[in-house]
């Protein structure tokens, strides 16, 4: 028997298709493929850059799909149903999203693959593919099996390996998709394993893909006091009270921690309660200080922040979108990422906009044929959506110019504090700023039929 792994695109630029630059390992599919029977062949296919040749005989197609890349997933599915190939989905909308996905899917996995997917593949094999499974909750890679790094081998990804220590969060955003998806949790693997696969794998620069690394300070310290013997360098994402914790901090420079995405969201005060960012309402630190003490803490640690924000809340005017520019330029922080607020299903967000009738493009924009990347797809408070798009744009847009990544470059403490830093600023600020403005407006999917095929019966 063989399975074909899938990771779709997300779309085509409007003069040709759209060729992912800043790609990584799709994580995910190595970790799904290492749980397939040992007898199986797998062979895995990244639509982010290569043609998928629909062609080539396999048993099973195995597709990952997120709300971004639902629509030329979908595309993708029928292909291989017009082949006769049954198709399963598994991730983020088929979790979030079922009754869309069972449209396009023979049969979806929700929540965690792990325990699952090997009666997938049995089931598969014997003709007898169920509609729904369901994924169970353990912690990420149990048994310490490790990812199958091999399929990524010559495929021209970043050099930087995934690795995941827990998935979810504390927290309850109102927007986040996370904190649905794991109900407010966050589980961990041994620190052991974790260790044993960043041993098994040779590059020297790790990604933590979890949610929020630090969601629990104990948790993450653990793993930092084991990551300093390896003398390695990571990255991650994590929540901004990690700055109320100085052993946290101090743990985190010592294990070779170059930098967190953290997610700042607004400037305002009022917008930060409104969309419930519990971590960003300091308990330490009394009094709305505009994050001055959080990012001065990160910078004593040399950390190169890569800041993000959700633009439109309802308290967030044009003005207070350009005061977030400023906010952000003034702290030279190393990248960037300026969001439309986007109502993902599922969320209490997408709810409340849902019960107000604020949803634009019918309330699926995932799926709109003339929705565009980077654009507004609810009405927002104070402006229009246009206005929304518009503001956004003109942070991208000036965050990405030489001059003001010339000006955020003067910052002894972390981007001028040793070459390495200095590479990372100067090679991924341009890499990001070619990434963001090229992906501004495309179009989701492949094809721009208005009616998108569905599932075929194979
Ligand atoms: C790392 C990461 C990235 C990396 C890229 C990773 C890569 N390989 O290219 C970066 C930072 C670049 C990124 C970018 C984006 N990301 Co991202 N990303 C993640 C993150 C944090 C981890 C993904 C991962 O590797 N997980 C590890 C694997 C092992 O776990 P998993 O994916 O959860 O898969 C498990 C199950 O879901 C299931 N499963 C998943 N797929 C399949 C398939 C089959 C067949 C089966 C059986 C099971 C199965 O089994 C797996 C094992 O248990 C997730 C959050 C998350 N917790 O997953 C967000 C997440 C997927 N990203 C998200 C978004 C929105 C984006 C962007 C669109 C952001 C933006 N506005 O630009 C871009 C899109 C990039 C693109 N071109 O597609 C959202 C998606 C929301 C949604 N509802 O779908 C998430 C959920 C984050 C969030 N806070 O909401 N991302
Ligand atoms: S802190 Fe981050 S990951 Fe956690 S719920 Fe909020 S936005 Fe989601």
């Amino acid at each position: 028997m063989k399975v074909t792994f899938l990771r779709p695109n997300i779309g085509r630029l409007a003069n040709g298709p759209y060729i992912d630059e800043g790609r990584m390992e799709p994580l995910t599919l190595g970790v799904v493929a290492a749980y397939t029977p040992a007898d199986v062949e797998c062979v895995m296919y990244d639509d982010r850059m290569e043609d998928i040749p629909f062609d080539e005989s396999t048993d099973l197609a195995a597709i990952t799909v997120e709300l971004y890349n639902a629509r030329r997933a979908y595309e993708i599915a029928v292909e291989y149903q017009r082949r006769g190939v049954p198709v399963v989905m598994g991730g983020f909308q088929p979790t979030l999203v079922p009754d869309e996905c069972l449209e396009h899917a023979d049969a979806i996995v929700t929540g965690d693959a792990e325990t699952i997917w090997p009666t997938v593949v049995n089931d598969a094999r014997e003709g007898r593919l169920q509609r729904i499974y369901r994924g169970g909750t353990d912690y990420p890679q149990p048994g310490g099996v490790l990812p199958r790094r091999d399929l990524f081998k010559g495929k021209g990804y970043l050099p930087v390996s995934l690795v995941q220590y827990g998935r979810g969060c504390r927290f309850a955003c109102d927007f986040c998709a996370i904190t649905t998806f794991f109900n407010r949790t966050q589980v961990v693997r041994p620190v052991e394993d974790v260790i044993a696969e960043i041993n098994g794998q040779d590059r020297k620069l790790i990604f933590f893909i979890d949610d929020n690394l630090v969601s629990d300070h104990e948790a993450a310290k653990r793993l930092m006091r084991a990551l300093i013997p390896l003398k390695i360098r990571w990255v991650s994402q994590g929540s901004i009270d990690m700055t109320e914790d100085p052993e946290l901090m101090e743990l985190i420079e010592a294990s070779g921690c170059q930098g967190f995405v953290i997610g700042f969201e607004s400037v305002q005060q009022t917008s930060i309660r409104g969309m419930r960012k519990a971590p960003n309402l300091s308990r330490k630190f009394k009094g709305w200080d505009l994050y001055a003490r959080q990012v001065e803490i990160l910078r004593k640690h040399h950390l190169q922040t890569w800041a993000a924000f959700t633009l439109g809340h309802d308290n967030d005017t044009v003005e207070s979108i350009d005061a977030t520019f400023h906010f952000a330029e003034e702290n030279r922080f190393c990248f960037a990422a300026f969001n439309i607020l986007m109502p993902y299903p599922s969320t209490p967000l997408h709810k409340r906009l849902e019960a107000e009738g604020r949803l634009l493009w019918d309330g699926k924009w995932w799926l709109h044929p003339d929705y565009r990347f980077n654009h507004a797809a609810f009405i927002p408070k104070n402006m229009t959506p246009d206005e929304l798009t518009e503001a956004v744009w003109q942070c991208r847009d000036r965050w990405n110019s030489r001059k003001s990544i010339l000006k955020r470059l003067w910052d002894f403490q972390t981007h001028l504090n040793s070459p390495y830093r200095l590479g990372t600023y100067l090679v991924y600020n341009k890499l990001y700023a070619h990434e963001t403005l090229t992906k501004h407006g495309m179009f989701f999917g492949n094809h721009h039929d208005s009616v998108l095929p569905q599932r075929q019966a194979s």
